[in-house]
């Protein structure tokens, strides 16, 4: 197996099961060298915790980039999650340029909005400066609301595949041709998500279960970045991932009270056999 060493820019919320402290076991139990970047960190994360710490790290990204170019460090993929700042995107997108192999991918989850609507603190510049981002990047990952956001259409929570087949195209037209689509439901007790590859569309369908759990599209990009890196495809890597995220949801459904977050921990070894 190749060991390739991977970057992925999202913050540090200190409790919470989110971003990096969910990427960062995902991608190593992946078999990957994952270096980190974050860019902020919070006592928690925003999403039913009150009165957080937010610390911005945008000021540390020219430094911390300037001195791994001098060192001449390079990635075979970046994959950025939840950021701390409209400013730090610009910063971003030249660490893509500079900081990544000639084979590398940039992989964008643009972590930034669920059930209609954007996480505290994001407003239409932030969502602006995300479309290029994620314009720059070889895949992104968006669950329905973000690809709304992205593309300024209307958020639905019931549609069916034209609706769906309007939104990958706008996602194109503003320059995302590789699109993973998570939480897309035809059917009732049904979720799953949608690969959009090079205009080619499919579909991977699992049971939607009925307890939701806070952090789970992190725990999605990561597994799918994860795969890919293994070197599974698009459509593969999908499939493996929605699977490791039911177990992580299961498996948090046997917790009282775990409203945070997934517990992704104990199911983590089905991953490594999903990967075998
Ligand atoms: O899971 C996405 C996420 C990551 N980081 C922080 C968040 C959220 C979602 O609310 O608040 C800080």
């Amino acid at each position: 197996m190749a060991y390739k060493r991977i970057l992925t820019i999202q913050d540090i919320s200190c409790v919470g099961q989110c971003s990096l402290t969910v990427a960062l076991p995902i991608l190593s139990a992946c078999g990957l060298e994952t270096s980190i970047l974050p860019s902020a960190v919070l006592s928690t994360h925003t999403a039913g915790f009150t009165g957080y710490t937010f610390r911005d790290l945008t000021g540390d990204m020219p430094a911390i980039k300037d001195h791994w170019k001098k060192e001449q460090l390079q990635f075979e993929a970046i994959y950025t999650g939840y950021l701390g700042s409209r400013e730090q995107i610009s910063y971003i997108r030249e660490m893509f340029r500079e900081l990544k192999t000639a084979s590398g991918v940039t992989v964008v989850d643009p972590a930034m909005a669920d059930n209609g609507k954007l996480y505290p603190g994001f407003d239409g510049a932030y969502v602006e400066a995300m479309v290029a981002l994620c314009a720059d990047a070889d895949f992104v990952v968006p669950n329905i609301t973000e690809a709304c956001f992205l593309t300024g259409m209307e958020f639905k929570t019931q549609y069916d595949r034209s609706y769906i087949d309007g939104l990958l195209a706008a996602l194109a037209e503003k320059g995302m041709s590789n699109v993973v689509l998570t939480g897309v439901s035809y059917a009732e007790g049904r979720t799953g998500v949608v690969v959009y590859e090079k205009g080619v569309y499919s579909y991977y369908e699992h049971e939607l279960l009925p307890n939701s759990c806070h952090g789970t599209g992190d725990i999605y990009a990561s597994a799918l970045v994860g795969a890919m890196m293994r070197g599974k495809t698009a459509v593969q890597a999908a499939k493996i991932a929605a699977d490791y995220t039911v177990d992580c949801i299961k498996e948090t459904a046997k917790l009282d009270n775990h409203w945070y977050g997934a517990a992704f921990e104990p199911v983590l070894y089905k991953l490594h056999e999903y990967l075998k």
